[in-house]
């Protein structure tokens, strides 16, 4: 079989045959309940590792009187205590700066990287090199398996700073052979210059943040250029929802005439692809032999049976320096095991990952992620491109009010066509999630656009009651 080791080396010079749709055919395509046997293997051998190299994972295991040795299956592997982002904080604050969970000495750290979040105590990355050639080789076979190819040109319009997602795309594409442009993103006036930028080099490939995107072709047809002009075969997304979300998906795949693939998952997982789909296959495949995915009950930390929903828990089975075993992620996705058309034999997030758990709110006992929400307005002809949520928090229950842009040809057409929209809206809030929610639909460009990734909910009682008397409601 091809290389599957730990720790893996991979050899540098390695590609499959231009004609293999897969980089590792066997790793990809292997039985499942076979490829399940040498996860648990490989897990045994992780964890030992975690254990010789880190008092982290010693006293967390030593107090839940658990060895490697007795993970004899998956099931036995969820008796393994979970690791929050709490508890990483809290060990890079008693052993800086890369906390007690770093299993190799800091002079083989080759990349410092860190969380990209404003609130809290940051996280470091300490990656050594051989970890960094390893990112680069998952990333380099994943995006092989959406279609790129050497010699194609990758467009990374995401910011090259704190976030590991612009980092992860661009060692992807180096290894992959490709000609990697980290353009970037963030500084004024830079979307224009990407516009410029991406119809002079016309690249294959196009990283960024789903909102990015839309930015993007926001600001391309102000300049007078439609997006298809630049030529893009593949856009590939992570960060947040929305590559999987059908309404959102295919409106970018006709913009740009390119093909949307979703992928990430955490910064921490870096290989972060890991949960990515490929050329053939919507929504996210778990690549379970690079890392290895449950998607788990929020409370027990145990896996749920394939068709229910859970929270994602990762666990690294090829990373040494600061290796994830059983991380939680506290976001809500469902998973399901079914042929795929790709061939990949890898279980499935068909509509990617919702949201995190955080960021839901219950209407009248209805659970509303803000991704819901997004994909009804998206697939409404007349919506502007922007709107913000405004939940209350303050009462017994949560409230509702959504502030929706209507879009140049709406304005157009007048008040009349306005309403309308807003009734539209309404209804399908009502059919969809089964909620009510105060609509105020407001003019074109309201709302900032983002570089990165969108925040659109607002947890302000006072604003709600402000656009409920607004609208005589
Ligand atoms: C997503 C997705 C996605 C991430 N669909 N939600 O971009 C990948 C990595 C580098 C990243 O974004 O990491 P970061 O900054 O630590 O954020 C992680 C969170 O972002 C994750 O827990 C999700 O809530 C969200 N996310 N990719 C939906 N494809």
């Amino acid at each position: 079989m091809e290389e599957w080791n730990f720790p893996p080396s991979y050899s540098n010079d390695y590609f499959p045959d231009p004609n293999n749709p897969y980089w590792f055919r066997d790793r990809e395509t292997m039985d499942p309940e076979k490829r399940d046997e040498l996860i648990v293997a490989r897990i045994r051998e992780v964890m030992a590792y975690a254990y010789d190299h880190s008092p982290f994972y010693q006293s967390k295991w030593d107090e839940a009187g658990i060895t490697a040795n007795d993970i004899r299956t998956l099931a036995d592997f969820e008796q393994v205590p979970a690791v929050t982002k709490q508890e990483l904080r809290d060990s890079q604050a008693k052993k800086p700066p890369f906390g007690d969970y770093l299993c190799c000495p800091e002079s083989e750290i080759h990349h410092i990287h860190g969380t990209s979040g404003t609130t809290g105590r940051p996280t470091a990355f300490g990656i050594s090199r051989r970890d960094w050639e390893t990112i680069a080789n998952n990333h380099a076979r994943i995006m092989w398996g959406m279609g790129l190819r050497p010699g194609d040109t990758v467009f990374v319009a995401a910011i090259l700073s704190l976030y590991m997602g612009s980092w992860g795309a661009l060692i992807g594409a180096e290894r992959l052979g490709c000609k990697a442009f980290p353009f970037g993103a963030g500084a004024p006036g830079m979307t224009a210059r990407a516009v410029t930028w991406l119809g002079m080099m016309k690249p294959a490939g196009l990283y960024s943040t789903p909102s990015y995107a839309l930015r993007l072709a926001e600001v391309a047809r102000e300049e007078g250029v439609d997006p298809r002009e630049f030529g893009i075969r593949v856009l590939f997304f992570s960060g947040e929802p929305g590559g999987s979300i059908p309404s959102i998906r295919d409106k970018i795949q006709d913009i740009y005439g390119a093909k949307v693939v979703d992928c990430g998952t955490m910064a921490e997982l870096t290989p972060w692809m890991h949960a990515s789909g490929s050329a053939d296959t919507e929504g996210m495949l778990l690549w379970q032999d690079i890392v290895y995915t449950e998607v788990a009950d929020p409370d027990t930390n145990r896996r749920v049976p394939y068709g229910e929903q859970g929270t994602p828990i990762y666990t690294h089975l090829e990373r040494t320096s600061q290796p994830m075993i059983r991380m939680v992620s506290g976001d809500l996705t469902h998973w399901v095991m079914e042929d795929n058309p790709c061939g990949r034999t890898y279980p499935k997030l068909p509509k990617g990952i919702y949201g995190r758990i955080d960021d839901m709110f219950q209407i009248r006992g209805e659970n509303v992620y803000p991704s819901a929400i997004a994909e009804i307005l998206e697939g409404l002809a007349g919506y502007g491109g922007e709107h913000r949520i405004i939940i209350s928090r303050g009462g017994s229950m949560d409230e509702l009010a959504v502030q929706a842009e209507f879009d140049q040809e709406t304005r157009r057409r007048g008040p009349d066509a306005v309403r309308a929209l807003s009734e539209r809206v309404e209804a399908e809030f009502s059919r969809v999630l089964g909620v009510r929610a105060r609509i105020v639909m407001v003019e074109p460009d309201t709302f900032p656009r983002t570089d990165f990734k969108a925040q659109r909910v607002v947890d302000d009682r006072d604003l709600y009651h402000s656009l409920n008397q607004k609208r005589g409601g």
